[in-house]
């Protein structure tokens, strides 16, 4: 082998080197980023499913408060939590307002509340009202405006049929124009004009 003929051996082989050092460490920057991949890959995954198993908990925790309200929230708010004014007695949710008004705007409000002004067809509802009323004038869902003398209960309520309250001489019509009632002193029932302006009581039966 002549010296010339080494030489060119030599460079053929420094290329083949420096060519598979070039290889290996594009090898290795490809391996890497394989791996990072992988592992985004496994992160997003474990995070997904993470994610998705904090959901189905608080969907039960959901599931569990509503099922709750059911159990001891309805004894504290048979009426709903979210609607506290409301008072429970017998069944029914009882709503004692804040505000004066005439028969007819008390009869709305009501109606806009998904009730109507209470029908006080018993003597232990008469009791819970005027317990809760004391002496102050609230409306009551009772009018003999379509037919005076002809008392009606707004919700069909057979007048002659069930329990009545009025104080000694009332229903009096004075002044030939009291066609609204409402709980006066004691409790006891009055008529008077429908303008005048006084509370009022809603009542609903108790939500489902
Ligand atoms: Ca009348
Ligand atoms: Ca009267």
């Amino acid at each position: 082998m002549d010296e010339e003929h080494l030489h060119d051996e030599l460079h053929v082989f420094k290329d083949r080197n420096f060519f598979q050092q070039k290889l290996r460490s594009f090898f290795t920057v490809y391996l890497l980023l394989a791996l990072s991949f992988l592992l985004s890959i496994t992160l997003f995954a474990v995070s997904l499913s993470r994610v998705s198993a904090l959901s189905s908990k608080l969907h039960e925790v959901h599931l569990q408060r509503k099922q709750n309200y059911s159990g001891t929230d309805f004894l504290l708010f048979p009426c709903g939590p979210g609607s506290r004014e409301w008072e429970y007695f017998d069944r029914k949710c009882y709503y004692f307002s804040l505000r004066r008004t005439s028969w007819h705007k008390a009869k709305a409000h009501c109606e806009e509340m998904h009730s109507q002004l209470a029908v006080i067809d018993s003597y232990a509802k008469q009791n819970f009202v005027m317990f809760r009323t004391r002496n102050e004038r609230f409306w009551i869902g009772l009018t003999d405006e379509n037919s005076e003398g002809e008392w009606e209960w707004i919700d069909g309520t057979d007048y002659k049929a069930t329990f009545t309250f009025w104080k000694e001489g009332e229903p009096n019509n004075s002044g030939s124009n009291e066609d609204c009632a409402h709980l006066w002193n004691l409790g006891q029932w009055n008529d008077v004009y429908c303008t005048y302006e006084c509370f009022y009581i809603c009542e609903k039966p108790v939500p489902t």
